[in-house]
C-alpha cells in the first residue's frame, strides 16, 4: 500500500499475484515511498521475468512448488502403483553388418535433422572455473569439446550430401541452450574462433533463466540474504530445452523446411558423434518418436537407469530413472539388493547418457500441448527429521530426459545400447571425487575423458585391420588407467566404421607409446608401421597416401600434481602433461597426390 502510487499498473497487477499466492513477505521490509525506488522497479522487472520464462506464469510455478514441497514431507513415493522391470531396446555391436547398416541409414538422415546442446550447467561436480565446452576434450591436439562438436556436425553435413548427390548443400542447424553462467563466455569461445568453421547464423544460442528459490513448504519465495529486493534464484534444469525451443518459434522453422529429426546432447562427452549416426540410423529404421541412448552401468554409476515401469492399472513406459531414485525404487518393489549388478558385472538397466533423438513432427505436436513443460520435482535438503524446515533455499528443477512422461501410450519409445567404450566418456567428476569412485566403474573424470578417447580410436582402428599394440596402465590423479596409443583423427576424415575401412589397408602397426594425428580428409595408410610420434595435415584436396616406417622419440605423458596451481587447471584435472620429445610432422597444403614414405 505505501509504494502503490509510484507503481505501474502491470506492477501492481503482478504484487496482486504475488500476495495472492501467500508471497507478502517480499514486501514486508519495504522503504516508505520515495526511498530505493529503483531497486524496487528493478525487483518488479525481475518477478516479470520469472513470471514470462515459466510456463504459466510465476503463480503456476509457486502452486506446483507448494503440492511437490507437500509430495516431499509427506515422503509420497512418486513411483506409486509402478513396478520396474528391465526393458528390451536396440541393442548395437560396434563394426558387426546391422550397425554398418544403421550408420549408412544415419548418415544420410543427418541432412534432415537440427543438433541442440544443453550446456547451461556450470559443472559443479567438476569444480573447473571455465565453461566446460571450452576444456580440451583431449591433450595431444588440444581440441576442444564445441570445437569436436562442431567439426563433427559439418562433417555429418557434408557427407549427408555427397551420400544423397545433393546439388542445394543443407547447412545442419545447431542450437545451444546457455545460461547466465555459461552464455558470455560460450560466445565469446564461438566468436574468437570464427565459430570454429561454422557459419555464424548456423548456430542458435539459447538462454535458460533460473527460476525462484523457495523458503520452506509453503514456497515462500526466498529472498537474496544481501538484498531485500532481489529474489534469489538457481537453475531449473536441463529439462528448459524444450520450453525453450517451443518459444524460439524455430520447432516450425525448421519443420518448414523439411527437417525430421532434434537431437539433444550434453556438454563434455568426447566419444558421442561416434554414437549418433547408428542410433539415428536406428531412429529412421524402427520409426522411433523417441530414441534414448544408453550405454551398459555398473550400479551405482551417476547415470540414471532405463527402466520399464508397469502401473497397476496397466500403463506402461520407458523412462529413464535418475541415479538417486532407481536404488530406492527397486528397495520397495521386492528387490532388496537394490540397484546392483547382475550376472554380466553390469546392472541390468541401461545406463542413460542423455542423449535424444525426437522426431520432429511427434516433437511439435507434443510441445503445443504442453508448451514445453517438463514434468518437475523437488529435491529439499530438510534440517531434521520433522522435514519442517530446509537447510538452504530450495527450486523446481526438471530434465530433459523426462519428455516421455507425457506422451500417450501410442507414442513410439524405444532406446538404444552401444558399447560403452565407443559412445560415452563425459568429463564430471573432480580429481578428488574420481579417485573415490568404487574400483571398475567409470571415473568420469578430465583423466578417464581424454584416455576414453585414445582407446576407441586405437579399437576401431584395430577392427579395421591395424595391429595396435595393448594398453599399459597408468595412474594419475589417484586413478589407474588404461593408456593406449594417442590416435585422434578430425571427424571428416572417417564419421563411420566404413570410412574408417576405406582409408586403412591392412599391414599397418601402431605401438603402444606412439602418437598420431590425422589432420586432414584424404589420408590413407598402407604398411605403415609406427614407433613414436607422426602428425600429418593435409587440405582436403591434397591426397596423402602413408607407407613405411617412421620412429623417434615421441610424445610422453608427464605425470603433474593436480595441486600444483602453477600449472594451467585443463592440465591440473587430467594428472598429466604431454611432453612433445621428438615427432615427424608433415604438412600438405595444395592440392595433388603425395606419398609419405
Ligand atoms: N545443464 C543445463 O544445460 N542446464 C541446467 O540447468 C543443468 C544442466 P550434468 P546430471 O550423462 O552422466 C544427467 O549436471 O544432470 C546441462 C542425466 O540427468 O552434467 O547430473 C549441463 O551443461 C543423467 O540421467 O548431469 O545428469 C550438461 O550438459 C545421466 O544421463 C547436462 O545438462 C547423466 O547426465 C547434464 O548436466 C550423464
Amino acid at each position: 500500500q505505501k509504494n502503490l502510487r509510484i507503481l505501474t499498473q502491470d506492477q501492481i497487477d503482478l504484487a496482486k499475484m504475488l500476495l495472492h499466492e501467500g508471497q507478502s513477505h517480499l514486501f514486508a521490509n519495504w522503504a516508505e515511498q520515495g526511498v530505493d525506488d529503483e531497486k524496487k522497479t528493478c525487483f518488479f522487472n525481475q518477478v516479470s521475468r520469472l513470471n514470462a520464462n515459466y510456463p504459466g506464469g510465476l503463480a503456476a510455478y509457486i502452486q506446483k512448488a507448494r503440492q511437490l514441497l507437500a509430495d516431499s514431507k509427506a515422503g509420497k513415493n512418486p513411483f506409486e502403483g509402478f513396478t520396474p522391470s528391465v526393458p528390451s531396446g536396440e541393442v548395437l555391436t560396434f563394426g558387426d553388418d546391422n550397425f554398418i547398416m544403421f550408420e549408412e541409414v544415419g548418415v544420410k538422415e543427418a541432412r534432415k535433422a537440427a543438433f541442440v546442446l544443453v550446456a547451461g550447467g556450470l559443472g559443479e561436480r567438476l569444480g573447473y572455473n571455465g565453461i566446460k565446452v571450452a576444456l580440451p576434450s583431449e591433450t595431444t591436439t588440444g581440441t576442444c569439446f564445441l570445437q569436436n562438436y562442431i567439426a563433427c556436425i559439418l562433417a555429418l553435413q557434408e557427407a549427408s550430401c555427397k551420400l544423397l548427390e545433393d546439388k542445394y548443400p543443407v547447412e545442419i542447424p545447431f542450437v545451444i541452450m546457455t545460461s547466465d553462467d555459461t552464455h558470455t563466455p560460450t560466445l565469446k569461445l564461438l566468436e574468437s574462433n570464427s565459430f570454429f568453421g561454422m557459419k555464424p547464423g548456423q548456430v542458435k544460442l539459447l538462454k535458460q533463466e533460473k527460476v525462484a528459490c523457495l523458503d520452506d513448504n509453503d514456497a515462500r519465495i526466498a529472498l537474496d540474504p544481501n538484498d531485500k529486493y532481489m529474489i534469489q534464484t538457481k537453475p531449473h534444469g536441463h529439462g528448459d530445452v524444450h520450453s525453450l525451443l517451443y518459444n524460439s518459434g524455430l520447432l516450425n522453422i525448421w519443420h518448414d523446411a523439411g527437417l525430421r529429426w532434434v537431437l539433444f546432447f550434453q556438454d563434455t562427452n568426447g566419444l558421442l558423434f561416434k554414437a549418433i549416426p547408428a542410433s539415428l540410423g536406428v531412429s529412421a529404421t524402427k520409426g522411433y518418436h523417441v530414441n534414448s541412448l544408453a550405454v551398459p552401468r555398473k550400479a551405482k554409476e551417476a547415470i540414471g537407469g532405463i527402466t520399464k515401469l508397469t502401473h497397476a492399472d496397466g500403463r506402461t513406459m520407458v523412462i529413464n530413472v535418475e541415479y538417486n531414485q532407481l536404488d530406492p525404487l527397486l528397495r520397495t518393489t521386492g528387490h532388496s539388493d537394490g540397484d546392483s549388478n547382475c550376472e554380466t558385472g553390469y546392472s541390468p538397466f541401461p545406463g542413460n547418457i542423455n542423449q535424444l533423438i525426437l522426431e520432429l513432427g511427434p516433437y511439435i505436436e507434443e510441445l503445443n500441448r504442453t508448451h514445453g513443460a517438463i514434468a518437475e520435482f523437488v529435491n529439499p535438503k530438510y534440517k531434521d527429521s520433522s522435514k519442517a524446515s530446509f537447510k538452504s533455499s530450495t527450486r523446481l528443477e526438471c530434465m530433459m530426459q523426462d519428455y516421455p512422461k507425457t506422451l500417450p501410450p501410442t507414442a513410439r519409445v524405444g532406446f538404444t545400447v552401444m558399447d560403452a567404450w565407443l559412445a560415452y566418456a563425459p568429463v564430471k567428476n573432480n580429481p578428488e571425487d574420481a579417485a573415490k569412485v568404487p574400483k571398475g566403474n567409470p571415473y568420469h573424470s578430465a583423466t578417464s575423458g581424454e584416455m576414453a578417447i585414445y582407446r576407441a580410436n586405437s579399437l576401431i582402428l584395430r577392427k579395421a585391420g591395424v595391429q595396435i599394440a595393448d594398453p599399459t596402465t597408468a595412474v594419475f590423479n589417484g586413478q589407474e588407467v588404461e593408456v593406449w596409443p594417442r590416435i585422434t583423427w578430425k571427424p571428416k576424415w572417417a564419421l563411420i566404421f566404413s570410412d574408417v575401412k576405406k582409408k586403412v589397408n591392412k599391414g599397418c602397426s601402431v605401438s603402444q607409446r606412439s602418437t598420431l594425428v590425422i589432420n586432414g580428409e584424404n589420408i590413407y595408410f598402407e604398411g605403415l608401421s609406427l614407433d613414436g610420434a607422426l602428425l600429418i595435415n593435409a587440405v582436403s584436396e591434397a591426397e596423402v597416401q602413408v607407407t613405411g616406417s617412421v620412429e623417434n622419440k615421441g610424445w610422453a605423458f608427464k605425470p603433474i600434481d593436480y595441486k600444483d596451481y602453477s600449472l594451467p587447471e585443463e592440465n591440473r584435472i587430467r594428472g598429466f602433461v604431454i611432453e612433445k620429445l621428438e615427432q615427424l610432422e608433415k604438412n600438405y597444403s595444395e592440392p595433388g597426390q603425395f606419398s609419405l614414405q
